[in-house]
């Protein structure tokens, strides 16, 4: 995930075409991409998505669509259109913060193992968590992007599986609060809809 130029993505932002009708939220892909290049020429309203390498431009209904539309396929890049269904990254960020805000800086242990303590520092701090979480497909490829052991993984993947089937009570003797389940449930089925656990 590095092409995409954020110029181009702004143009998608603020045109005109109601692009959540075609059921992707391209503004959750914000911070995903460097800045475009001044010689960079922009693409039309209509075709508002250019394809990194050749340059050329596509309408955002071929973003996604099972069909490569750019020379190299980028349309369809399975980090791009994990990320596009997942919740955006900002939230994920300010999810995982508040609960560290909430229970302390090693809380998150209790959910991704003790690589996750000071705050998730160890992994690369609660950004780099953010972003592994919105663009990785699976549970295993997010094990694979943080470096997180075998044990750790699984245990993780007990939760999730737990929340999938309704038992709150796993969350519970996680520590997680009356007052905080609504959120966290949503969140983590948020990552199963999206085929977290396929
Ligand atoms: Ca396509």
């Amino acid at each position: 995930m590095s092409k995409i130029n954020l110029l181009t993505l702004f143009s998608i932002l603020f045109a005109s075409v109601p692009f959540s009708a075609y059921g992707i939220d391209l503004s959750k892909l914000y911070g995903h991409f460097p800045v475009q290049k001044r010689s960079d020429t922009p693409c039309h309203p209509y075709e508002p998505f250019k394809c990194p390498d050749s340059g050329n431009c596509i309408s955002i209904q071929y973003l996604c669509d099972g069909a490569p539309d750019c020379s190299d396929g980028y349309d369809e890049d399975m980090r791009l259109c994990t990320a596009a269904k997942r919740p955006p990254v900002e939230e994920t960020a300010s999810f995982l913060q508040s609960l560290i805000a909430s229970h302390g800086p090693n809380y998150l242990e209790k959910l991704f193992g003790s690589k996750a303590r000071d705050a998730l520092e160890p992994l690369g701090g609660v950004e780099k968590v953010a972003i592994a979480l919105s663009e990785s497909q699976t549970i295993e490829d997010f094990g694979a992007a943080l470096h997180l052991m075998r044990s750790d993984l699984e245990h993780l993947r007990s939760v999730f599986m737990a929340v999938e089937n309704g038992d709150l009570g796993m969350l519970k003797s996680l520590g997680i609060k009356d007052s905080e389940l609504g959120d966290v449930k949503f969140f983590l089925e948020k990552l199963v809809n999206t085929g977290f656990l396929d």
